[in-house]
């Protein structure tokens, strides 16, 4: 195998709400690292305000960008994530309700879903600043799959005037 691999494109996306937030995002990358995910790199964490939700209190947000070393697929990884939520006590009873921690897949290099347990892209992420600013760090000129469009590009042009902060304990 090269020794220099490609990049894997695989990013997940880490949001916490409520409790120990950055203690949440902490267990959120030990609970990918104990579940076979390999994590290579991570972005800065940003406190940012809450978007397409009622009022609740801000988010800290970061993205992770996985190996593609023993990746199992999309769905499965799915599956693992959400078993990480819930191991740290992410309840679904109000939607968009505040949380301890929100996985999200954001992108699995450049496969295409739409089913009920997994869409991808995420359909949302490329309006969020709150995803694009710590994707923009570690995947600048990554294209998105069916935008076509890079993730600068896509930060450039978003229509979202929310606040997304780099966070400083
Ligand atoms: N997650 C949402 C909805 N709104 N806003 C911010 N700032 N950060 C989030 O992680 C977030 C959100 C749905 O998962
Ligand atoms: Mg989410
Ligand atoms: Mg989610």
């Amino acid at each position: 195998m090269s020794e220099f691999q490609a990049i894997s494109n695989v990013y997940v996306s880490l949001g916490s709400n409520l409790g120990d937030r950055a203690g949440n995002l902490l267990l959120g990358i030990r609970g990918m690292l104990d579940a076979g995910l390999e994590i290579r790199r991570l972005s800065n964490v940003y406190e940012t305000q809450p978007v397409e939700t009622f009022p609740q209190p801000a988010f800290l947000n970061m993205v992770a960008e996985l190996s593609s070393n023993a990746l199992p697929p999309p769905e499965q990884m799915m599956a693992r994530l959400l078993r990480v939520e819930y191991a740290l006590g992410r309840t679904r009873e109000t939607p968009m309700a505040p949380r301890t921690i929100d996985l999200d897949l954001l992108l699995y290099r450049d496969d295409t879903r739409n089913t009920e347990f997994l869409t991808l892209p995420h359909p949302r992420f490329h309006l969020r600043k709150f995803v694009l600013a710590p994707l923009a760090e570690l995947a600048p000129r990554l294209v998105h799959p069916t935008l076509n469009k890079t993730i600068r590009e896509l930060l450039e042009q978003v229509d979202d005037n929310s606040s997304v902060k780099r966070w400083r304990p």
